[in-house]
């Protein structure tokens, strides 16, 4: 046994639980912490400028590698209400993020002291636990249940609150025999796979969603495996994406009223079967639920018990971690293909192929001010399969979704459920301390770049680079779009005439001039034809500097991005594809999809007819 300080425990304690990097701002009440990190030595601090800003880290941390656990500090009082927000988008999509935060002395905390709060209370509605130690004793246990909970079940967030007589008093603790709590997972059993496959093989239709839980059990190749074996085409969830590649012939496009694909909607409602795994039927991918669920038999696995029937009542549940489910369907699927008791499902496959072909959106536009859906064209041209994309909320988002390609699980990093604006600027840094090799291209609307735009110092600092591609249209271009519904444009405008800026031209704040005053490089973009310039110099840009890189591109101020509110009701408001140069870098041309296809079969004359869609 040794004895030591319950902040120079906590600090072994993350270490054994394999904890290298923290994101965080120092403050009084949890410098005994900091005194304890500064001892130890190998945990690598990043300063953040704002709480907020180390908590969307933490998750971008998170993100990136499977077993990753980001960790944010901060002091007493608002550090952790700052938190909140990062703690909330954490929890919402299922990411274990460790909110460290300090405390005043225990004998203060109901005097109204200066920056103290009741945290743990706070925080408790987006956490899975919220603790105010208060026990020195009991520190080294708290944070061994916090990792432990962390990872059981449905991964989340914890928040720890140290007071700070807590932090300093000294315990006996022997971190030699200290081993991490083991986690059990749920596991689908051999009858639930002769049920789900019993269900398919009933259906002539079926598909699988496949959803981030997916991602987190990092199960990507079984899903695709599974696919393979029983033919059944795949849709991702915005969560999900990356899971099955998008030019796989079985990747049947991304379903939702927003951040979705035509043909992905056209062929989940062609569906009769929907196989849905680590999935929550996200209310922006079902849309209308009558729409969606009509004629239709569901299924859904789901690590978390209490979410089988949350949003509806499947036909039926298998409470099971993604990776056990996937192996136990692999193994009675690879039996019946033996015995020769799987349906040949060419024919559905092949159909659901055709839709990706002949139903794509317009993105080859030469308008000055420039149109979005040109940006992701030219984003397309420029990162490859092993770009690492971040991104938060707004008509950017969506675009982004529509147009862009993923290829792997952790490529498309996004805060599905609670799109918190600012997001975007600190997660991408996250991303890129947990692999600096990575290729890390963040999207921006305007706004969600002005929310945490103070973060980029913190790259140029810590050298952490990487792209910014910044769509400004000078409008909360997302809200002013769903304002038509009130027939307004009010309160909605980031346009003025900048006083001190004669490059913008009414947009309002000049991006560039405060990117280069925090320290980073930036560039920006009128013209359609400067876009893939702009974002090869910004590649190598990065690659010189080791700062993030803004380019950012001037749209036009109104362009509205096809959505709706039930799969069979999404409004396109700009031309379909109807030749292939209308689309020129859709997946649909990949040479890689063109053989699996046999695009002899598939003609490549984009269909606009089926407006239904
Ligand atoms: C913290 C927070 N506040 C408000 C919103 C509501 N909201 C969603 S999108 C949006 C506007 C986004 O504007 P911008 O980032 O410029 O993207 P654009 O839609 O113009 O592409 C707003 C205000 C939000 N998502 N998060
Ligand atoms: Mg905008």
């Amino acid at each position: 046994m040794a004895r030591m300080t319950a902040a120079d425990a906590a600090v072994a304690v993350l270490r054994r639980e394999g904890i290298t990097h923290a994101f965080g701002v120092p403050g009084g009440a949890i410098n005994p912490f900091y005194a304890a990190l500064h001892r130890n030595g190998e945990i690598r601090h990043v300063l953040a400028r704002h709480d907020e800003g180390s908590s969307h880290m933490a998750e971008g941390y998170t993100r990136t590698a499977p077993g990753n656990i980001g960790v944010c500090v901060g002091t007493s009082g608002p550090a952790g209400t700052d938190m909140i927000t990062g703690l909330y988008s954490a929890m919402a999509d299922s990411i274990p993020i460790l909110a460290i935060t300090g405390q005043v002395p225990v004998a203060k905390l109901h005097k109204e002291d200066f920056q103290s709060v009741d945290i743990a209370a706070v925080a408790a509605p987006v956490t899975k636990w919220a603790v105010t130690v208060m026990e020195a004793a009991q520190v080294p246990g708290t944070l061994q249940k916090a990792f432990w909970l962390m990872r059981t079940g449905r991964p989340g967030p914890v928040l720890v609150d140290l007071p700070i007589d807590i932090q300093l008093a000294e315990i006996e603790f022997d971190i030699d025999s200290y081993e991490p709590l083991p986690v059990v997972r749920p596991a689908a059993t051999r009858a639930h796979a002769e049920r789900v496959l019993d269900l398919l093989q009933q259906a002539q239709y079926p598909v699988i969603v496949a959803g981030g839980g997916i991602v987190n059990a990092d199960a990507a190749a079984r899903l695709v495996e599974f696919a393979e074996l029983t033919g059944i085409p795949v849709i991702p969830t915005l969560m999900g994406w990356g899971t099955i590649p998008d030019d796989h012939r079985l990747m049947a496009g991304m379903a939702g009223v927003q951040t979705a694909h035509r043909s992905g909607n056209a062929t989940l409602l062609a569906a009769d079967c929907v196989l849905g795994i680590g999935n929550r039927w996200a209310s922006r991918h079902t849309g209308d639920l009558e729409v969606y669920r009509v004629g239709r038999t569901f299924i859904h696995v789901d690590i978390e018990p209490t979410q089988i029937g949350r949003v509806f009542a499947p036909d039926y549940g298998v409470v099971s971690d993604a990776r056990a489910a996937l192996e136990q369907f692999i193994e009675v699927a690879r039996e019946r293909r033996a015995a020769g008791r799987l349906p040949d499902r060419r024919e559905w496959a092949a159909e659901c192929a055709r839709r990706r072909v002949t139903m794509e959106r317009r993105t080859h536009f030469d308008n000055v001010p420039i149109k979005p859906q040109r940006v992701y064209e030219e984003m397309n041209r420029v990162f490859g399969p092993e770009t690492r994309y971040v991104s938060t909320i707004g008509l950017s988002q969506i675009a982004a979704t529509q147009f862009l390609h993923v290829y792997r699980p952790r490529q498309w990093l996004n805060c599905g459920q609670s799109g918190p604006l600012g997001w975007t600027v600190p997660a991408a840094l996250g991303v890129c301390v947990a692999d600096p090799e990575a290729t890390v291209v963040a999207i921006c609307g305007d706004y969600d770049f002005q929310f945490m735009m103070e973060e980029l110092a913190v790259g140029a600092q810590f050298n952490l680079p990487y792209i910014i591609v910044l769509v400004n249209n000078a409008y909360l271009g997302l809200i002013r779009q769903s304002q038509g519904a009130f027939d307004m444009d009010y309160c909605v405008q980031l346009s003025f005439d900048n006083l001190n800026s004669s490059e913008t031209d009414g947009y309002g704040v000049d991006h560039v001039m405060v990117a280069e005053g925090l320290g980073c490089k930036a560039l920006r973009v009128r013209q359609p034809d400067d876009i893939l310039p702009a974002l090869e110099s910004a590649k190598k840009l990065t690659a010189e500097y080791q700062v993030p890189v803004v380019v950012e591109v001037i749209l036009e101020r109104v362009t509205n991005i096809a959505m709706g509110t039930a799969l069979d009701e999404i409004v396109e408001f700009d031309e379909l594809a109807t030749r292939p140069e209308d689309a020129p870098t859709a997946v649909a041309h990949s040479a890689d999809l063109a053989t699996e296809r046999n695009l002899d079969e598939v003609p490549l004359i984009i269909d606009s007819r089926s407006s239904a869609f």
